[in-house]
């Protein structure tokens, strides 16, 4: 049996990913690490129950003691490290909170894995290995049409989320770079799919459409994302931990570029089609609930990845296209109203207000 030990397993893509493993793999073990933060919900995993195979430990990644004893109770293979604070808007206004857990909190863990692989000649134990999961962010934005962010485009990061990213990668680098630590660096472009906490785009979109809310868009709305549905992200990081060069950095995306207003309308489309005509909200929905405000401080332009290096060492491609992955995204939505009313709390409503409240209508 291999444990792992998965950081922030209670968010998006770690639940995701802690899904995705017990599907592909027997005899794995998963111990969680997760603070419970307003992005860290139990609900995303009620169908694992604790046991030989699945251990959950609320706790900070920036707890040194507590991350020795799981290193010392646990026989740690591989630590695959989602933790972080995630949301670009939220470290405009608090960027203290970023540095903290993306910066000290991966410095914490690179320290108690350190200590807990490495041999008296300075080696590090056979097969452990540590996965860094960082963002297309941190290489900043991109102007021109038919260009890429590889994984060797300088870094060049905008906003306190992206730095905060940046300086944890760069902490990795400097592991592997001056140890030999045993670790892979993956940046990936935006997710989508079940389980997104409603700050983000999509599902923010779809939660404020089911309520007849207007649909906040930055700007002129024409910055562009590179979506990736987020089990594609769960098999690449997979991919990358079972047979990716030790000491490598891969870019993770799917040549998938999208206006975020194109995204908006789609949305907006798809409800339409898929709400039973008798629900009273279908009529609400249309394109007139969108409303262009205040852009994002810093807003990066572009994002698109060029996935060439892991296609072509370790066969990744994306299985889900967009078509078929935003309606999943949006049947999973409807499916799971209760789970999108639980998560929207006291905090978020604070969150909301400060943060659209004051932006302009343009
Ligand atoms: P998320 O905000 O949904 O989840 C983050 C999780 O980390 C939550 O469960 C939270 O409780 C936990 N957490 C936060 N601070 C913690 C701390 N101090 N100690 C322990 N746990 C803590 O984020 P996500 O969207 O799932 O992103 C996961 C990772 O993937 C992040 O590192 C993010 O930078 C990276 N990433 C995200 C995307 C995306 O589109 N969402 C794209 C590329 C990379
Ligand atoms: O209300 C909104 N209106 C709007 O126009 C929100 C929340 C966003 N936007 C725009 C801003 C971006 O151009 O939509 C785009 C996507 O925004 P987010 O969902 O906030 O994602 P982004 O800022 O691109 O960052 C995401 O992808 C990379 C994740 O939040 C990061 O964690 C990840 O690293």
């Amino acid at each position: 049996m291999i444990t792992y030990l998965v950081t922030g397993g209670a968010g998006f893509i770690g639940s995701n990913y802690i899904h995705y493993m017990f599907r592909e793999h027997k005899d794995i073990r998963i111990v969680n690490l997760d603070a419970l933060t307003y992005a860290g919900n139990l609900d995303n995993l009620s169908d694992i129950g604790q046991g030989d195979s699945y251990r959950f430990v609320k706790g900070d990644i920036c707890d040194r003691e507590l991350v020795e004893s799981i290193f010392r109770d646990e026989d740690i293979r591989y630590v695959i490290h989602f933790a972080a604070e995630s949301h670009v808007d939220r470290s405009i206004a608090d960027p203290d909170t970023f540095v903290r857990t993306n910066v000290l909190g991966t410095m914490n863990l690179l320290h108690c894995a350190y200590d807990a692989w490495v041999q008296p000649d300075g080696t590090f134990s056979e097969g452990c290995r540590f996965i860094h999961v960082s963002t297309d962010e941190v290489y900043g934005s991109l102007t021109g049409e038919g260009t890429y962010f590889y994984e060797d485009t300088p870094y060049d990061p905008h906003s306190p989320y992206s730095a905060s990213k940046a300086g944890s990668d760069l902490l990795v680098k400097s592991f592997i770079d001056t140890y030999g630590f045993p670790a892979n660096i993956t940046n990936c472009s935006n997710n989508y799919g079940p389980y997104q906490f409603p700050e983000k785009l999509i599902p923010l979109m779809i939660q404020n459409a089911l309520s007849g809310k207007a649909l906040p868009v930055y700007g002129d709305g024409l910055n562009v994302r590179d979506w990736l549905y987020v089990e594609d992200h769960a098999r690449g990081i997979d991919m990358v931990c079972q047979r990716g060069r030790l000491g490598e950095k891969y870019n993770i995306g799917g040549h998938n570029e999208r206006q975020n207003i194109k995204i908006v309308e789609t949305i907006i489309d798809l409800l339409r089609e898929m709400l039973p005509e008798e629900d009273p909200r279908r009529a609400g929905v249309t394109r007139d609930l969108i409303t262009y405000v205040e852009d994002r401080k810093g807003h990066d332009r572009r994002y698109a990845i060029a996935p060439d290096k892991i296609k072509s060492e370790l066969g990744w491609e994306p299985l889900t296209n967009f078509e078929d992955g935003i309606r999943k995204t949006i049947r999973w939505y409807l499916d799971n109203e209760k789970w999108l009313e639980g998560v929207i709390s006291g905090e978020y409503l604070r969150f909301y207000e400060q943060n659209y409240s004051g932006r302009e209508k343009l």
